[in-house]
């Protein structure tokens, strides 16, 4: 075992460079090439990879340092191999240094066997790099004139030996109005994310690559309208006579850097503060920072890293925040939730445009309530093939009866409405037909079967939807499940209900009687395994076998569970509802 130092190998012409994550910790093994930290230019992430296998011994520097060729930026234990191989070659501490540079520029594409070569390609290959992240310079070609403004055709700048080099981040969007320098595309090759920058300012016209396309030199990116006159273009008609090939090696200017420098500052002001959330809504077109590790890693995760909220400099996404945002996302995966536009069970998740683009929008917070209802019905929705029954239950008589009651409700302050006959009616089908009440254990292969009768019933309040639960609907009367479903239903419009008075339902109730439709297909309200949806009564004709009689009719629709209900037992469990409703005198029995 030996020590060795990690230095910042050949930047390329790049004097100074920031040191924007460190992605190792002392005690670290890590493999040759594996990226220690991420150095960043106004022009491009780079990261710095491991000389050798070994162990992190230290890191010397922190996030915001800036440093320079040669710098040491760390210290590491070279596995045996590596120190045995340094060893054998017989290498003094120089040539270990120039073959540690030559790792670390080469990108590792050479073995041991080929130092030489390796150095001498490894160099090559940083030179061309290092040309691509401080260079990277976008031309232009074929501009037409048009009264004031004229258009150009924006084309890919020298990458030198980077061709094929996959977008991976398209900046801007068609009608966007950019800057000098301000980035339109980012490429990533496989050590470098560089960004490819406009090199006029102007409006966005078509853009001509997309996202994973591989692009080389001379690829045309997009079209931009360039008004004349704006004396903003940097290298505006001049600059089309000039050769592409000055183009092509012109470095990033200073004073191209001040206005990147001086946009990023203005964008920084303007920019939200970091919640403590992982999640951030998408924002189309919204550039992502991030170094070529993390983009990997959120790649592996299938991550979209600009739902990701980076908490590195400049909002930058660091690897953490990936790791957090996995983990949140598999946490709420195993409690059944999902992110608002996010996909469950492998779905792909629903892509948001950018609304904004069609008219005025706002956006305001879900309320808890919201949330967790859109939670609790994506699981079900997604957890339950469900399938929906429909009836009709002639209720003429049972109307008549409640009307009766009017009076009698008024002396004792409780209000008949159709929803207690309706408990009374479910109660006596959950106990005739048993396996409506029960709940499925996939996992320990069981079928759960309660012996007790407590029945939810769906309110609808100002905060969303709310199932307050009464217990033993069984073993209850009408006017005390008239009082107690009132009572409940006004809890929870008034934010009283306690979670006991929403737990351990059996089935659920969810009535739009006193709103209307014909008929609608509920969710099942898992664990339980059915639910019974109310429309709103209407009086029919009903063929009594020689005449047409007017008849009140309520629809009916039960969704259930078809993994814990046949579809025999749904047409049974309605026909027993139809029959009880139709002749409440059988609730007597
Ligand atoms: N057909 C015709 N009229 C009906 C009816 C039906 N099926 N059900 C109720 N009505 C009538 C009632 O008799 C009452 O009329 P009157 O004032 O003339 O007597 C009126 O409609 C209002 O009743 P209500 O809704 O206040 O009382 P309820 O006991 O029937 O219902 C409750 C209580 C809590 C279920 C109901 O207020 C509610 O919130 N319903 C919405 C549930 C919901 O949103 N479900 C959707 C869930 S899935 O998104």
């Amino acid at each position: 075992m030996s020590e060795q130092e990690i230095k910042v190998p050949d930047l390329g012409g790049a004097d100074e460079v920031e040191v924007i994550e460190i992605l190792v910790s002392k005690g670290d093994s890590v493999e040759e090439e594996d990226p220690i930290l991420t150095v960043e230019s106004d022009k491009a992430s780079v990261e710095l990879p491991s000389p050798g296998a070994g162990k992190i011994v230290k890191i010397t520097v922190k996030v915001g340092d800036k440093v320079k060729e040669g710098d040491v930026v760390g210290i590491m234990e070279a596995s045996g191999d590596a120190a045995g191989s340094d060893e054998a070659d017989g290498s003094d501490d120089d040539a270990d240094d120039d073959k540690e540079d030559s790792k670390e520029t080469s990108g590792g594409q050479s073995d041991d066997k080929e130092s030489d070569d390796k150095k001498s390609k490894g160099k090559d290959a940083d030179d061309k790099k290092s040309e691509d992240k401080s260079a990277a310079q976008s031309k232009s070609s074929g501009g037409k004139k048009s009264g004031g403004s004229r258009t150009e055709t924006i084309k890919v700048p020298a990458l030198d030996g980077f061709d094929n080099v996959p977008v991976i981040e398209i900046n801007v969007s068609e009608g966007d109005e950019v800057g000098v320098d301000d980035p339109l595309v980012t490429v990533e090759s496989d050590k470098a994310t560089m960004e490819i920058p406009s090199p006029y300012a102007g409006k966005i016209g078509k853009i001509l690559v997309s996202e994973g396309d591989k692009i080389s030199e001379g690829k045309e990116l997009a079209e931009m309208t360039i008004t004349d006159g704006d004396g903003d273009d940097g290298q505006d008609d001049s600059d089309d006579g000039k050769d592409d090939a000055e183009a092509d090696q012109a470095p990033a200017k200073s004073g191209s850097q001040d206005k990147k420098a001086a946009s990023e500052g203005d964008a920084k002001e303007s920019a939200p503060e970091p919640a403590s959330s992982t999640y951030e809504p998408p924002t189309p077109g919204a550039k992502v920072h991030a170094g070529p590790a993390v983009r990997k890693l959120a790649r592996e995760f299938g991550a979209d890293l600009a739902r990701i909220k980076g908490s590195g400099p400049k909002s930058r996404v660091l690897k953490d925040d990936v790791q957090a945002y996995v983990k949140g996302q598999l946490q709420q995966t195993q409690q059944g939730s999902t992110v608002a536009g996010g996909g469950g069970s492998g779905i792909p998740g629903v892509k948001l445009p950018d609304f904004s683009q069609f008219g005025d929008i706002d956006r305001e917070a879900m309320s808890r309530i919201m949330f967790a209802t859109a939670n609790n019905m994506h699981r079900s929705w997604l957890n339950v093939p469900h399938v929906t029954q429909f009836e009709d239950a002639d209720i003429t008589d049972m109307e008549a009866f409640r009307k009766a009651q009017k009076a009698a409700g008024e002396k004792r302050g409780v209000k008949m409405t159709p929803l207690p006959f309706l408990l009374k009616a479910c109660a006596t089908a959950l106990a005739e037909l048993p396996q409506f009440n029960v709940s499925l254990d996939m996992e320990r292969k069981e079928v759960i079967r309660k012996k007790f009768i407590h029945i939810g019933i769906a309110v609808d309040t100002p905060n969303g939807l709310m199932v307050p639960v009464i217990r033993d609907v069984d073993k209850k009367g009408l006017w005390e499940l008239a009082a107690e479903s009132a009572e409940l239903a006004q809890k929870a419009r008034d934010k009283q209900l306690k979670p006991a008075e929403m737990q351990g339902s059996c089935f659920t109730i969810t009535s739009l009687g006193g709103i209307g439709g014909t008929a609608f297909t509920p969710i099942v309200n898992t664990p339980e395994v059915a639910i019974l949806g109310v429309s709103k009564s209407a009086m029919k004709p009903v063929w009594d076998g020689e005449d047409f009689q007017p008849r009140l009719i309520l629809p009916l629709s039960l969704s259930y569970d078809h993994r814990a209900v046949n579809g025999a037992d749904a047409a049974r469990f309605t026909a027993v509802l139809s029959q009880l409703l139709g002749d409440i005198r059988s609730l007597l029995l």
